[in-house]
Parts: C-alpha cells; sequence; structure tokens
C-alpha cells in the first residue's frame, strides 16, 4: 500500500464511521483502476452486519423529522447537490472515469445525469402530486397524498455508479424517505461522494448513509425488518433473490436487471444515421450498459452486406484505451474476470457457428496491457443464438439477419429481457407499428438503445425479465418511494353513510 492510498469509511450520520470490520482490520477490499491495473484508487471496508445495525438506527432517528419536513424545503438540499455537482463536474467525471474506465466524454456525461435528476426531482419538491375525487356524498372530499415509507436500502451496479444512485437517492429523499446505499464494489467511490455532497449540501444527519460491502451485505439489506424499501441494479439472478427476500417480507422492491437491446433497421432506414447509431449504442461504454445495443437485427436488402463491412471498418477504427486521454472513444472492461466472460461469449459464437465480422480477441499490446481492453467485435449469428439472446455486457455485437418487417418484430422480442428495443425506418407507419409491438420498456425510432433522459415523461425500466414493472428516472419514480393515503373530509356536520344514503 502506498502512503496516498485512502482508506474509505462508511458514512452514517453524516459522519465518517469506522465500519467493525476494520476494528479487526481484516476485511477490506481495494479497488484498482481498470484501465490501469496498478493504480490503486482505494481500499474499503466490508461492513458487517453490525455497521448496517448502526446505520438502521440513525436512519431511522433521522426520518421522524425528514418524513414531516415540507418537500419544497428537501428540495432545496437537492437544488444545492446539483450545484456542487456541477462546480466539480470535471473532477467527479475524472473519479468515475478511473473506477469505471469510460472515457472521460462519457463520465461528464454522466455526472450531467446526476445534475439532471438532481434538478427534476428538486422540482418535484413543490408537486409530488397525488389525486383528487369526487365523493358520492354531498359536502364531502376525497383526495389521495403521496407519503414517504421509512427507510429505503438502495443497490447500485458499476456500470453508472453515480447516475443509477442518483436514480434513487434523489427521488427517495424527496418523498421524505431517508436511505442508505450500497455501492458496488466494483466502483464505490462515485457513490461515496454522491453522499457526501448531498451533505455538503445540507442534508440533516442520517438522511442519507452509505455502507461499503459484497452482495452479502446487499442481501442483509434487502432482509432487513426495518429498511422497508429495496431498490436494486444488478443481474437478474441477485434481482430474484432480492425479490423473493422482499416478497416474503411484504417489501416494496424495485428491479433494474438485464438488457438484450437491439436495433432493428428496416430496408428503407438512413444509412449513415444507422452507421453512427450502431457504432455509439453498441460500443459506447464498452457495451457495458444495460441499454447497450447488443444485436443489428437488419432486414436483407442490396446494401445490407456492404452496410455490414462498412460498419466493420468503422469498428476497427474505434479508439480503445484509457479514458482519460484525449480522443478515446472506447474503454476498458470492468475487471478481468468480466473480460473473460466476455471472450467466452465469443468464443462459443465462433464454436457454434458464429461468422466473425470483426474484433473476437483481447486487446494487446503497449498501450493496453495495462487495463481490461477487448477490440469492438461484430459477429454475424442465428437468431436463436447464445449471443443473439443472451446479455454479453460488453463490446460486442450480434448482427442478425432478416427478411421483413415481421420476422425483425419477432427477433426482437425473442429474449427473455425487455429494457431498450429501437427501430430504424423513415416509414411513418412502420416506425408506429414497431413501436406497438416491440416488447420492452422503453422503444426508440431512428435512435441507438442508449442514452435514456431524466424527466417527468421520462420512464427508466424494462418488460419481462428486466424488472418488475417499476421504473427509474422519471416521475413514475415516485411510486416506489412513496405509499398513497385517501383521506375523506366529510364537512357536512351529520353522520353520512356511504352506499346508504
Ligand atoms: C444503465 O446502464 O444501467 O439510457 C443505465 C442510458 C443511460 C443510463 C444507463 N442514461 O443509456
Amino acid at each position: 500500500m502506498t502512503e496516498t492510498t485512502k482508506i474509505y469509511q462508511n458514512i452514517i450520520g453524516n459522519l465518517e464511521a469506522s465500519s467493525s470490520s476494520l476494528e479487526s482490520n481484516t476485511q477490506l477490499f481495494e479497488k484498482y483502476n481498470p484501465a490501469n491495473k496498478n493504480e490503486l484508487l482505494g481500499k474499503f471496508p466490508q461492513s458487517t452486519q453490525e455497521d448496517l445495525e448502526k446505520a438502521v438506527l440513525v436512519a431511522k432517528k433521522a426520518f421522524e423529522s425528514w418524513r414531516f419536513t415540507p418537500a419544497p424545503q428537501r428540495a432545496e438540499i437537492l437544488y444545492k447537490a446539483a450545484q456542487i455537482t456541477i462546480q466539480q463536474k470535471q473532477i467527479l467525471a475524472e473519479t468515475l472515469t478511473k473506477e469505471t474506465g469510460k472515457p472521460i466524454v462519457e463520465a461528464l456525461g454522466e455526472i450531467q445525469e446526476v445534475i439532471d435528476t438532481y434538478l427534476f426531482f428538486a422540482g418535484e419538491g413543490r408537486r409530488l402530486y397525488g389525486m383528487t375525487g369526487q365523493s358520492e356524498l354531498p359536502n364531502k372530499s376525497i383526495i389521495t397524498i403521496r407519503q414517504p415509507i421509512g427507510i429505503c436500502g438502495l443497490i447500485s451496479a458499476w456500470n453508472f455508479p453515480a447516475a443509477v444512485p442518483s436514480w434513487k437517492v434523489a427521488p427517495a429523499l424527496i418523498s421524505g424517505n431517508v436511505v442508505i446505499l450500497k455501492p458496488s464494489r466494483e466502483a464505490p467511490i462515485s457513490g461515496y461522494l454522491l453522499i457526501e455532497n448531498l451533505i455538503k449540501a445540507g442534508l440533516p444527519e442520517g438522511c442519507a448513509n452509505l455502507l461499503f460491502g459484497d452482495g452479502a451485505l446487499g442481501q442483509a439489506i434487502s432482509e432487513h425488518p426495518e429498511i422497508k424499501v429495496i431498490s436494486i441494479t444488478g443481474s437478474v439472478e441477485v434481482g430474484k433473490k432480492v425479490y423473493e427476500t422482499c416478497g416474503k417480507m411484504l417489501k416494496k422492491c424495485a428491479l433494474e436487471l438485464g438488457g438484450k437491446n437491439a436495433i432493428t433497421a428496416l430496408k428503407d432506414a438512413n444509412q449513415e444515421l444507422l452507421l453512427e447509431g450502431v457504432l455509439w449504442g453498441a460500443f459506447g461504454t464498452a457495451g457495458q450498459r444495460c441499454t447497450s445495443t447488443s444485436r443489428l437485427i437488419i432486414q436483407k436488402s442490396d446494401w445490407s452486406n456492404s452496410f455490414i463491412a462498412k460498419l466493420a471498418e468503422s469498428a476497427k477504427k474505434l479508439k480503445v484505451g484509457n479514458g482519460l486521454n484525449k480522443g478515446i472513444q472506447v474503454g476498458p472492461l470492468i475487471s478481468e474476470s468480466h473480460r473473460k466472460s466476455v471472450h467466452r461469449f465469443v468464443e462459443r459464437a465462433l464454436a457454434e457457428g458464429g461468422e466473425l465480422i470483426c474484433g473476437g480477441n483481447i486487446l494487446k499490446g503497449e498501450n493496453h496491457d495495462q487495463g481490461f481492453f477487448y477490440q469492438p467485435t461484430i459477429i454475424k449469428v442465428k437468431a436463436n443464438s447464445e449471443l443473439s439472446t443472451q446479455e454479453v455486457f460488453g463490446p460486442v455485437l450480434a448482427v442478425i439477419e432478416v427478411e421483413d418487417f415481421e420476422e425483425a418484430i419477432k427477433v426482437a422480442n425473442n429474449t427473455e429481457f425487455g429494457l431498450s428495443l429501437s427501430i430504424y425506418t423513415n416509414d411513418v407507419n412502420r416506425a408506429m407499428q414497431a413501436s406497438n409491438q416491440l416488447e420492452s420498456g422503453i422503444v426508440y425510432i431512428n435512435a441507438p438503445t442508449i442514452g435514456a433522459e431524466c424527466g417527468g415523461a421520462a420512464a427508466f425500466g424494462g418488460w419481462k425479465n428486466t424488472g418488475n414493472g417499476t421504473r427509474e428516472g422519471g416521475i413514475l419514480a415516485l411510486d416506489t418511494y412513496t405509499q398513497y393515503k385517501t383521506i375523506y373530509i366529510d364537512y357536512s356536520q351529520k353522520l353520512q353513510r356511504a352506499q346508504i344514503d
């Protein structure tokens, strides 16, 4: 350990809290830069049940006053946190690039997503709309309001370690809940800085807490009886387990799981637009977004073959490297084990009869040996192959050729996931038919599958095994973090019997 290596502490009650694991000084995990595997970014405690109990106690106390703090006052803190994030944008982005490997432009975009999320949910502080309705009796009103639920356990992923926590923390807090965030072990620092900045913005003690740890801690959080809401972004396997736990405890649970997203290209598509869209959707973030374009479903035409060749030429020219360096378009994969998993997908696809169009290997050489780099890869496969149906989470694009529109839709829907699907066409009828028939929570027309925004109507979430119907990133996120209360107000000054008088 070099002298400068920071040992991060949990945050409990607005203070850095030494984990009980640190007292015995055995349970520390390390985080290295995936673009430079010798660069140690920090050491982190493996939090214990005792740490969790401490955080729960503090959060429970904080909830008692935060829940009754007027929402516009709660909003002031999110506005302030947005300002701080704007001021720190560059440094936060650099940290993000170091811990995830994503190119700095993308990291800046992710920090912008945090800012947008804070500003959107701060605005909700003056709305948090419920409903009013009509009573069947005179001089009587009915209103339904949203109220907070309590402590929310937020478990986030490594690929968007700033934006995804903000999607969870901001709606939870604005609604009057308090939170315990567990950032991913693979990218723990951005989440830490997020909570630190909320505290700097004036968030009262104990409203936002952070515990470092692994899946066992995530499971302990979901099992804790005092934690009333769980929101998790992760794998289907983990999501199912957490959902099962929450089901048994009748706990609210929001799941954002995998994706097998596709761009569907019809023969009347704008080819230049399509080319740019596929490159960005498939190889941006090295394909490590839940929304990444991992399939191109292309209608056979007099240009489809030359298009695939052109796509390969462009993919080969993408600059792969350390995301802090100028002009880099594709960063590393998050870890060696993840790179191995991606490579195995490629090997199996080729063994299954897939046709390698470009890439297909670990990147070697002076500029790449230090990190977990992988060549942008394109493989032509059959519609039912593993590569065309299973999530890879890397820079690997499966190309599937189809005869017509009907087959394109069928192939696009032929996966257990349903996060983000896209269609490129200039035919408005086809575009609308596709948006009607595609089985996913998000559909793009003439745009790739990545790049969801935060806003009123912009809901993020998927169908099928991608989730359980909950949404993030927009107004529908409030449904996860609020419970409804219906209030009947009888101002008739006499007993009125519903359904009888
Ligand atoms: C994710 O990969 O989990 O829509 C989130 C997008 C980004 C968020 C991705 N705004 O691609």
